[in-house]
């Protein structure tokens, strides 16, 4: 299998390489930020629209999910360990609550560049289909609904009744589970809550969404030994923290607001373990553009110790780092004792630990291992943090349960300055799933199915992965999106376009053109039903409206957008779920329409249904909004089956790569948000003008007998076969030898679909195992 890359994904010609940066953010980032958003925006938007970022009157940021300094003092959340590290005074909210990604994600949204009926006349389907995701996006704005018929070469507009009429004439003649409804983390609560309730109401749990490729490995890990599947701590925690561990995360580019929390933390006297294959610039030292002194100059440094660790090595490392723990009697036995099960089993494992494998799996020395034992036993109050480095390989959820053993060996839950935070990447990924979006039914699913006189479905329904063979083997037949860009960002591109192209209709809620949109069969329809961003206005019958979204610390607050909608033929996601669901059930008792018109409706019904959401209206609109329940971090109560939290054992087994071939991880550039592509530099890793590259340690090279700067393609290699991916520049770079580093969604196409993560069925996007061929 081989795919052609589309035909202005090059760059490649003026492609250059500097080397990794040292530091992160300063000056050069408030400038590209900036620039970006001029470029697409204009000055005087750019000004107006950024100042509305995370503010309390103003919208959620489109970026990340990492949370919002409180607006105005407010008690911490309660933590039933009162001794621990004094607290110090909440960050205030500044200003300008947003950072050079941000500003680019609010430039692409907020961007003056449109889409008009007369681009899709200019070019047909099958010339949009040799198009990159970068080309699509630089285009603007969608700004009209638009079909594809069966046999049409090209795109034409539709009004939105028809659109409705169309979805509807499809999923009637299937059986609901023949039909797939994808969402990706950026849907309001309000229009996730009504989607999945659509979904469900027309009979189906096929609710495939984007966690599932995400964090979905730390929700079943979590859900398995605490109960729950969320973090456990807020942002006063890693201000207050005394050790932060940051491990297979790079918040530099895709959480650039963690650093100035990791400043805070280290003025505090923190100290700071990375735990990362590559030396990612912003974990190194990070220059605060929201200080005056963080503009110039060199910056705080910021990780204490950096563990190189091999892709896949985590297990092995917090194992081993649970063993000395062990050994060395710095265990919390008041908490180990009144709090968890399982220590026993645990400790007696640990102890068999070998050495030797640890070795061969982490790729480090027995000192570096001890440097970071000692660096836990000394704090009282550890926060660990984690994203996809942890979450997208083999044993993922393994390795995420031994991190949670060593934080209950230390007592780490339901303390200040402490916990277990995977830190989210779309900004409402979370708060979707509160509200359901999920393939299983959640267990509020019964009492909203008895309050609408509903049969809810039981079965469980397809994650992506399911969601992708279904298609492809013929058992699913209409593919609905909220958001996001399927053919992209799943794995094993070309299984899944094909996948997409089986089916009757794809229908596609999107802001932007993407290669979803045009990847199509000439027998299919294809809508694409064009909808408000974020920072856009959103007026209904009852008046201008807001959304609710939820951090990754478990905040529900408001967003509301103020700028003039792109188009006045966009509808909200509200909106087009409700008018979708009247089409397709148009004997529902559900009162769909007064939804639409005003979402206090909605919320009146999530406060009805969701746990913790009581008196929802209100506490969202009081200015910081409210964070919701967790019972371990509140309390310590761990609602698993015996009330305790659970210590796990697992095998170590080390990831074998045969000679010659190299352990590719996909990570993401610093001028991308996953695929959307903001321009072609990735700064922090010196590389301008081009992302086709593949960075690979230069012994590997030099035993490899690859030339540095040469041209390779990619194969990669699974028990089906070879996947192949054509023409990357190779790079000399400092990351841990056998192992590889490359950018998604590039390389998705190397991802074998079979190839998932135990227990949670994720992608593993970070664990492919290739070789490079010279061209
Ligand atoms: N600007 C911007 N912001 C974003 C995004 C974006 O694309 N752009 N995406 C958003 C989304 S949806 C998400 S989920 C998050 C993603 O945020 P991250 O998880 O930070 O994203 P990745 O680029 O995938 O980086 C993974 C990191 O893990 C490291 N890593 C890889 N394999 C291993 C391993 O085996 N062990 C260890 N310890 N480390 C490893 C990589 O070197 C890299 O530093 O960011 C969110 N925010
Ligand atoms: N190889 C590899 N694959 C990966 C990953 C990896 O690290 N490596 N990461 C995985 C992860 S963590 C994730 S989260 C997924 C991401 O998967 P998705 O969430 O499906 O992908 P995105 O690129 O975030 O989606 C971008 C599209 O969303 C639409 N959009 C943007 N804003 C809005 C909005 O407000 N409303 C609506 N309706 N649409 C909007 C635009 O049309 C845009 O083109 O990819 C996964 N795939
Ligand atoms: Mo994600």
């Amino acid at each position: 299998m081989a795919k052609k890359p589309p035909r202005d994904d090059v760059g490649d010609r003026n492609l250059t390489v500097r080397g990794p940066k040292a530091a992160a953010a300063g000056l050069p980032g408030v400038g590209h930020g900036l620039a970006a958003a001029v470029n697409q925006m204009g000055v005087l938007r750019t000004a107006l629209t950024l100042l509305k970022v995370n503010q309390a009157d103003g919208f959620d940021c489109p970026g990340c999910a990492w949370p919002d300094p409180s607006p105005e003092h407010h008690p911490h959340a309660s933590h039933p360990e009162a001794s621990g590290p004094p607290r110090s005074v909440p960050a205030q909210r500044s200003r300008f609550e947003f950072c050079e990604n941000g500003a680019k994600a609010v430039a692409e949204e907020a961007t003056l560049r449109r889409i008009t009926p007369d681009f899709f006349a200019e070019h047909s389907v099958a010339e949009l289909a040799e198009r990159s995701d970068y080309w699509l996006g630089q285009q603007g704005r969608l700004t009209t609904p638009m079909v594809k018929h069966p046999g049409a070469t090209h795109f034409r507009p539709l009004g939105w009744e028809q659109a409705f009429a169309l979805a509807a004439e499809h999923l009637k003649a299937i059986e609901p589970d023949q039909a797939l409804f994808y969402t990706s983390g950026r849907t309001s609560n309000e229009a996730a809550f009504l989607y999945q309730l659509f979904a469900r109401a027309y009979g189906t749990n096929n609710l495939p969404d984007c966690s599932n490729m995400c964090h979905e490995s730390s929700g079943v890990a979590l859900g398995a030994t605490i109960g729950m599947g969320k973090g456990s701590v807020t942002l006063d925690d890693i201000h207050d923290a005394k050790l932060i561990v940051v491990v297979g995360q790079n918040p530099g580019t895709n959480h650039p607001r963690m650093l100035a929390a990791l400043e805070r933390a280290k003025q505090h006297g923190s100290k700071i373990i990375s735990i990362n294959p590559l030396p990612e610039a912003g974990l190194m030292r990070f220059k605060n553009p929201q200080k005056v002194g963080g503009l110039v100059g060199s910056g705080t440094p910021l990780a204490d110790l950096h563990l190189p660790v091999r892709v896949g090595g985590d297990l092995a490392l917090f194992q081993a780092i649970g063993a000395l723990l062990v050994e060395w009697g710095a265990v919390d036995e008041a908490f180990v004792t009144a709090y968890t099960s399982g220590f026993e089993g645990y400790a007696t494992a640990v102890r068999k630990v070998d050495a030797d494998l640890v070795a061969r799996a982490t790729g480090l020395s027995t000192e570096e291992i001890e440097a970071a034992a000692r660096l836990f036993a000394a704090s009282e109050a550890t926060v660990v943090c984690w994203a996809m480095g942890l979450t997208q390989g083999r044993d993922a959820v393994a390795t995420i349960q031994e991190v949670v053993n060593v934080q209950l060996l230390r007592g780490m839950i339901g303390k200040p300055g402490a916990g277990l935070c995977p830190v989210r990447g779309h900004s409402n990924v979370q708060g979707d799933r509160t509200m359901g979006i999920w393939h299983e039914p959640p267990t509020w699913l019964g009492r909203l199915g008895d309050r609408l006189g509903l049969a809810m479905p039981t079965r469980r329904g397809h994650d992506t992965v399911e969601a992708i063979r279904a298609m492809r083997d013929g058992h699913a037949k209409v593919f609905v999106a909220v958001g996001g860009n399927f053919a992209a960002a799943s794995p094993d591109t070309d299984v899944t376009e094909a996948a997409l192209r089986r089916c009757t209709l794809t229908a596609h809620v999107s802001t932007k053109l993407n290669r979803s949109h045009v990847v199509t069969a000439d027998s299919q329809t294809v809508l694409i039903l064009p909808c408000l961003g974020r920072t856009e206005r959103d007026t209904q019958a009852a008046g201008d409206q807001f959304v609710t979204v939820e951090d990754s610390m478990s905040n529900v607050h408001a967003s509301q957008g103020r700028l003039d909608p792109a188009s006045p033929l966009l509808r909200s996601e509200v909106a087009i779920v409700c008018g979708l669901a009247r089409a397709v059930l148009p004997d529902s008792t559900i009162p769909w329409e007064s939804y639409a018109q005003d979402y206090r409706a909605i919320r009146a019904l999530i406060a009805q249904t969701v746990p913790g959401f009581d008196d929802f209206e209100a506490k969202v609109r009081a200015k910081a909004g409210f964070t919701l329940p967790h019972p371990p971090r509140d309390s310590r109560s761990f609602p698993t089956p015996d009330g305790r939290a659970r210590f796990t054992v697992s095998p170590l087994e080390v990831l074998t790569v045969p000679a010659g071939r190299l352990l590719l991880q996909t990570l993401r550039s610093h001028d991308q948000y996953n695929t959307t592509i903001y321009g072609l530099d990735d700064r922090y890793r010196g590389v301008k003008a081009g992302r086709r590259v593949v960075f690979v340690n230069p012994d590997d090279l030099a035993e490899l007998g690859i030339a540095d700067g040469s041209t390779v393609d990619l194969i990669s290699e699974w028990a089906d076969g070879e996947r192949r991916a054509p023409g990357f520049r190779v790079i000399g770079y400092p990351t841990v030898r056998g192992c590889a580093a490359t950018y998604f969604p590039e390389a998705n196409v190397l991802v074998p679909l079979d190839s998932t993560a135990a227990g949670s069925n994720t992608p593993t996007s970070k664990q492919i195992i290739v070789r490079l061929q010279p061209v």
